[in-house]
């Protein structure tokens, strides 16, 4: 990119944000998952196309009305008000639009409502296939609860858990440079690359309702006191994500950032084992490389 400002510029300007949004983004951020990866061809795939032509049909009609039977054009206006054909032809063409919608549509929702076992294939960028990526069963299973106002994280199979607070400014010059604004947080959730994170959701049981969301994972998932809701995501890219509570929250809602890290199997086992062993986040987060 350094060898080429052209494109360096466009990446500035109004590119899709890699694990956050960038200024002037106009398209959904960038996806490191199948279920984004479904998410993204089914918008750019069926629902662009079809709400494209929609409208540009809509506007040919207004046209034509507006020219051929304006006032002047039409003085002597017809007097008939029923077209039995016409009324049968706009009742079911939109039926059947609506049904080629739905059918990726639910494969996408079933697929994202579906916990890997590891037999089962999802759509991935294809959704009008029958299911041709294999995701593995999951292994690492965390739960996020939603607390006032920040996420509490806990590796459910080790039992050790962290808070998570979002950074100000200044913070983030000191401690994270480079870390986006509002998104930032102290303490990441680590998770392993290529592997499939089974989340469990829920909220503190004296609290609120949030909801779980990282775009670039295409997963947004109500965190409801006293349920506990499942979603599960395959990360196949190193990095940094970022999500916000999704659900009207209070008065810091727009303050309980999600910042999600991706790391290598390698840095996320070393990770583990040291937060398993001093139960303490600050140290176990030292091992792993500097963001
Ligand atoms: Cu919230």
């Amino acid at each position: 990119m350094a060898l080429s400002p052209a494109i360096a510029t466009a990446q500035e300007i109004g590119a899709v944000g890699r694990g956050h949004p960038e200024p002037g983004q106009f398209h959904l951020q960038e996806s490191v998952t199948p279920i984004m990866d479904s998410i993204v061809a089914f918008h750019d795939g069926i629902l662009m196309w079809t709400i494209s032509l929609i409208v540009l049909f809509v506007l040919a009609l207004l046209v034509i009305i507006m020219v051929r039977f304006n006032a002047k054009a039409n003085p002597v206006p017809a007097r008939f008000t029923h077209n039995t054909l016409i009324e049968v032809i706009w009742t079911v063409v939109p039926i059947l639009v609506l049904v080629v919608i739905a059918i990726p549509s639910f494969g996408v929702l079933s697929d994202q409502m579906t916990m890997p076992d590891g037999e089962r294939k999802y759509l991935g960028a294809n959704v009008f296939s029958m299911g041709e990526v294999d995701v593995p069963a999951p292994t690492v299973t965390v739960k996020a609860s939603g607390e006032q106002w920040y996420w509490n994280y806990e590796y459910v199979d080790q039992g050790v858990a962290f808070d998570s607070n979002m950074l100000s400014e200044a913070e983030i010059a000191e401690l994270k440079p480079g870390q986006p604004r509002l998104l930032a947080v102290n303490n990441e959730l680590i998770v392993p690359v290529n592997t499939t994170v089974r989340m469990q959701i829920t909220a503190s049981p004296s609290g609120v309702i949030h909801a779980f969301a990282v775009p670039s994972f295409g997963i947004k998932v109500d965190a409801v006191p006293g349920r506990l809701n499942e979603t599960w995501f395959n990360a196949r890219e190193t990095g940094m994500y970022y999500g916000q509570c999704s659900e009207l929250c209070g008065k810091d809602h727009a303050f309980m950032p999600i910042g999600v890290r991706v790391v290598t199997v390698e840095e996320y086992e070393a990770f583990i084992a040291a937060f398993e062993e001093s139960r303490d986040y600050a140290t176990a987060a030292a091992v792993l490389p500097a963001l």
